[in-house]
Parts: C-alpha cells; sequence; structure tokens
C-alpha cells in the first residue's frame, strides 16, 4: 500500500468536552463522518448531581462543574465508540474541543498521575485525588465582577485590556476567575501545579501530561497578548504571584502536543503512533468545523450558550462588547465573538412552561402568532446576562406601547423569547460590525427550522446548516486532521489545503422581506427596552 492509500485508511476523532455533554466525532479522510458517540453528564453520571452540567450555587453567580466528571465521562464515551464499532486503531490524530474559560486545578501529583496511567484502571479511580479546587469555575460563572473592576484598573482600563488581550474583563475569563480563587482561598492556589482549560485538561489526559493551551482558548482567559499569542505579563503579575509556572505554555492549534497515551494503547485499542493536537475551544472549533474561511463569513451557533462569531482579518478590540480570539486554524487570522448566556436553557424554560416540554408543541404555538408578535418583545433572563451585562434575573414582558404586562399568551411567550434572543444578537454584534450575508446556523437547536426561520428573518439573510448540528466536534475532527497534515509535512499546510473534500451544507431558512422589516423596525424599541431591564 502506498502512502496515499495508506491517508485513506486513516481516520481522525473529534471530542467536545460541552457544558452538558462529552461527544465524539469520527471522520475519514474524505471528512465523512464515519462513528459518533455521546455522554450526557446529568443522565450518564447522575451521581454528580449536575444539572445541566453545572452546579449553580445559591448565590445566583457562581457555576462550577466536578472536573472528575470529564474524566468518568471520556472513559464511558470511549466504551460507546467501541459498542459502536468504531475501529480505534486507524485514528491517526485526535483533537479536542472544550467550553471556553473554565478552569482546572491540578496538584503537583497530577502529573505523575497522568504519566503512569494503568490500562488496567479506570481513568476516574486512578485521577480523583488530584484536582486543587474540586469544582471547576465555568463559563457560566458571572461572580467575578470585583476581580474584573480590580484588573481592569490595574491595566489601563477597559480599552487597554481590551487592545491588550481581546476583551475587556469579562466575568468568566479565566484570569478573573484566577484572581477570584488566589483571593478567597490562597491555600488552593498555592496546592496548584498547573492551571488548565478545560480543552487543555482534556487534551492532558489523553498525552498522559500537562498539554499545553492553544491560542485560540487561551484568548479567552483576559491574560494573552493577543497579537505576540503568548502571556502578557502585566495581565499575569496583576493576577496572582508566579502564575506563569502554573499556566505552562502557549502554543498554536495546530500544534502536535504529544502521542497518544499507552492508556488508550492498551484499554482502547488506538495506535501507538496516534497524535494529540492541541485541543481549543468550542466557539473556535466551531469555526473549524463551518470553514468559515473568509473574513466576515458568520455563524451562530444555537448550543447551551448562543453565539455568533465570524472570521477577521485585523482584530478591532471593543472596551464594551465582543471578543476578539486568535484564529484556530489559521496563526495570522482572528475571529469575533459575541456570547449569550440565555440560550438553549432559556428556550427549554419556555417550552417547559408553555408547551409541557415539546418542541413540536413549542413550534405549533410559534406558528400561531405572527411576526412581531403583534408588537409584544419579551427578557427572558433565567441566569445573569453576559450580553448585554445584567446581573438581575427575571421575565420582563412589555406590550406594543412599551407597558410592562405581566403575563403575554403561551403562544406570545414562545414568540417573545426566540425573537427577542435573535433581536439582541443583531443589536449587538451590528454594534461590533457584524452584518452577514449569510449565516451558518450550527448547534443543538439548529435543527429546528421554526427557531432557525426566525433568526433569517431578523437578520434577513438566508441561513445554511451543515449536516452535523455539532460544529464543535466535527471541527476538533478537522483539526486532528489538519494538525496531523502539518506534522506529515513538518510545515504548516493551509486548513483549506488539508481539507479536501467540499463542505457539506444545505439552506435551511429564506429571509422574507416583510418581516425583516417588521423586525428592523422593531430594533430601536428593543434596545431602548434593554436599557430599562439592565437599568443602563
Ligand atoms: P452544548 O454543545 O452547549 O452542550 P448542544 O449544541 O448540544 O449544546 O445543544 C444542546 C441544546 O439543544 C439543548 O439544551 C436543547 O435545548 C437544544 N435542542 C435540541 N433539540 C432542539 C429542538 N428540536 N429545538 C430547539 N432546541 C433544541
Ligand atoms: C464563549 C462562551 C461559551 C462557552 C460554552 O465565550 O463563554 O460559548 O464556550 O459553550
Amino acid at each position: 500500500m502506498n502512502s496515499g492509500q495508506r491517508a485513506k485508511e486513516h481516520l481522525f476523532l473529534g471530542l467536545d468536552s460541552s457544558t452538558q455533554s462529552l461527544k465524539a466525532c469520527v471522520i475519514d479522510a474524505r471528512l465523512n463522518v464515519v462513528h459518533e458517540a455521546a455522554v450526557n453528564f446529568d443522565a450518564d453520571l447522575p451521581e454528580f448531581g449536575t444539572e445541566g452540567g453545572v452546579h449553580r450555587h445559591p448565590d445566583g453567580l457562581t457555576v462550577t462543574s466536578p472536573p472528575l466528571m470529564w474524566v468518568a465521562a471520556l472513559d464511558l464515551l470511549l466504551e460507546r465508540l467501541r459498542q459502536a464499532g468504531c475501529p480505534a486503531g486507524r485514528i491517526a490524530a485526535v483533537s479536542g474541543s472544550g467550553q471556553q474559560h473554565g478552569s482546572v486545578w491540578l496538584k503537583a501529583e497530577a502529573r505523575a498521575a497522568l504519566r503512569g496511567l494503568d490500562p488496567a484502571r479506570p481513568l476516574r479511580a486512578q485521577l480523583e485525588g488530584v484536582f486543587s479546587v474540586p469544582e471547576s469555575p465555568v463559563w457560566m460563572d458571572s461572580s467575578t465582577g470585583p476581580q474584573c473592576a480590580e484588573r481592569e484598573r490595574a491595566l489601563g482600563g477597559a480599552q487597554a485590556l481590551a487592545e491588550l488581550t481581546g476583551s475587556r474583563a469579562y466575568e468568566r475569563f479565566t484570569g478573573n476567575q484566577i484572581a477570584k480563587i488566589y483571593q478567597t482561598a490562597p491555600e488552593r492556589y498555592a496546592a496548584t501545579d498547573r492551571i488548565a482549560l478545560v480543552s487543555s485538561f482534556m487534551a492532558s489526559l489523553w498525552v498522559g501530561d500537562y498539554a499545553p493551551i492553544d491560542a485560540a482558548d487561551g484568548s479567552g482567559m483576559n491574560l494573552m497578548n493577543l497579537r505576540a499569542k503568548d502571556w502578557a505579563p502585566a495581565a499575569l503579575e496583576c493576577t496572582a504571584p508566579e502564575l506563569r509556572r502554573r499556566l505552562g505554555p502557549i502554543m498554536p492549534s495546530h500544534a502536535v502536543v504529544g502521542k497518544v497515551h499507552r492508556y488508550y494503547v492498551e484499554r482502547w485499542g488506538f495506535a501507538g503512533h496516534g497524535l494529540v493536537i492541541a485541543f481549543s475551544g468550542d466557539n473556535p472549533c466551531s469555526l473549524a468545523g463551518l470553514r468559515l474561511l473568509r473574513p466576515g463569513e458568520t455563524a451562530i451557533s444555537l448550543g447551551t450558550s448562543d453565539t455568533i462569531f465570524a472570521s477577521l482579518a485585523e482584530p478591532r478590540p471593543s472596551a464594551t462588547e465582543g471578543h476578539v480570539f486568535a484564529n484556530p486554524v489559521d496563526p495570522e487570522g482572528y475571529m469575533a465573538l459575541l456570547c449569550h448566556k440565555n440560550g438553549s436553557l432559556t428556550r427549554e424554560h419556555v417550552r417547559n412552561e408553555c408547551a409541557g416540554g415539546s418542541w413540536d408543541t413549542f413550534n405549533a404555538l410559534l406558528a400561531r402568532t405572527p411576526p412581531g408578535n403583534e408588537g409584544r418583545i419579551g427578557f427572558y433572563l433565567r441566569e445573569p446576562e453576559i450580553t448585554p451585562p445584567i446581573l438581575r434575573t427575571g421575565t420582563f414582558r412589555f406590550d406594543g406601547q412599551d407597558r410592562p404586562v405581566e403575563r403575554f399568551p403561551p403562544e406570545a411567550d414562545v414568540r417573545a423569547v426566540v425573537e427577542g434572543q435573535f433581536l439582541s444578537m443583531r443589536l449587538h454584534s451590528g454594534r461590533i460590525g457584524l452584518r452577514p450575508a449569510r449565516i451558518l446556523a450550527t448547534g443543538g437547536a439548529s435543527t429546528n427550522r421554526a427557531i432557525v426561520k426566525v433568526m433569517a428573518d431578523v437578520f434577513g439573510a438566508p441561513v445554511d446548516a451543515g449536516e452535523q448540528p455539532n460544529s464543535a466536534a466535527v471541527g476538533a475532527a478537522y483539526r486532528a486532521l489538519h494538525g496531523w497534515r502539518c506534522a506529515e509535512q513538518g510545515a504548516f499546510v493551509r486548513f483549506e489545503k488539508a481539507l479536501t473534500a467540499p463542505a457539506r451544507v444545505a439552506r435551511a431558512a429564506e429571509p422574507d422581506r416583510a418581516a425583516h422589516w417588521l423586525y428592523s423596525a422593531m430594533l430601536e424599541r428593543y434596545a431602548a427596552l434593554e436599557k430599562t431591564v439592565s437599568g443602563g
């Protein structure tokens, strides 16, 4: 067999460690998805007691997840992949996607435990004692307001911090979380040898050692110099002592970070030469999965969070909203992103209240109301919001004359939650210059055509969707293939050259001109009402 034929035999594994689940997507070199598996944290690992994959604390602001749950999920996922008939021995490279910003805190013992992973015992039993902070802060956390204010002050203000790192201080960003843990639990900080992101932690499990943070996910920390793609000394200094040592290096997202540890070879049948490519954040991986390569190409992800992101040539970070991250497939490029915390879980809440827990009923109710909801506007804040920043929770409803009202009929609530989410996204993404001519939709809720139709009408743009709603896992698999090709060539290969098969997307919704006109007219009212709700 020549090397071209051998390459055809190769498979590539992408993992997606998201808020609610751990998923696997295996592709062949022609980019066909050949195997998939998933573990749902709440349903499959109930002993960790999570709801939507997280623990919400009584203060209403702190949100954490047990990192041991992610460890336990990996063995379970590999068992399911095996049951699905996946030939692990053909997997040439593994990469992964992780929910962004969350941190995993490891004691010095962790390194020896990772290096010495014993194929005869499950991961969970071997890694139980390695966490210096047993509950990892995750992206849904909004408890670090004081640290955000302090660090912005120390670094010359919001605009200066945005220029340096790509974002002003955000509560969920890892640097602010680290400052909080250092201040409130100094003994835990002192006992920490390595602080990993969710992505680099999951990569550590694969290489059996500390794995570096990649530049794209590193951009979500308020600690990295966005242009230099290295730690910003001033940002480290105002956070906690001896932080650089605890964070380790930053690597390009296509870098090989090691070989698959013998744990996976002997226990799960992987090939000993299998490469591990740096893991990255879920939104950067989705950008790769959707192949948003040309500047301006835009996607909307409706996962646990709702995000809108686009490929970007030049960073122009804002002191008010939005983030600029390093691009995960182009070391010279960037991406813009905006994140809304009230995404799928908030839609699910309205579905449960108004539609008896059924998406079909939800869609039927949506169909009973006209675009524009007869002037009604609602704000559904199940969680403190990120974009725009609103710490209070609750539902705020307004009639067509902007008067607050207690209730809407169920069908009006259903329409108001969906319209409100997209109006907010259009308003805020427009402020950072995103005006998509076409949108790629992804994430769990992107399979819902009724929701995607409202997206098309609000933005006045056609919406396409890929074959797989899970672009983060697909993107991780593409990045595994990309990193593997770069390693094989001994030089950087452009992403689009590494991915030879064409992208498979199909039209999911066309915008309706009259509805779009109506939404455009509503936008000003929406912005004014949002100000009153946020107290701004
Ligand atoms: P994450 O990757 O953040 O864990 P996913 O992208 O897997 O999230 O999306 C999960 C969400 O998708 C669920 O919380 C659920 O509300 C939503 N979802 C799944 N199917 C539908 C549907 N038919 N309509 C609307 N939302 C849906
Ligand atoms: C992005 C963000 C979320 C998480 C979880 O900044 O906080 O989208 O990555 O998906």
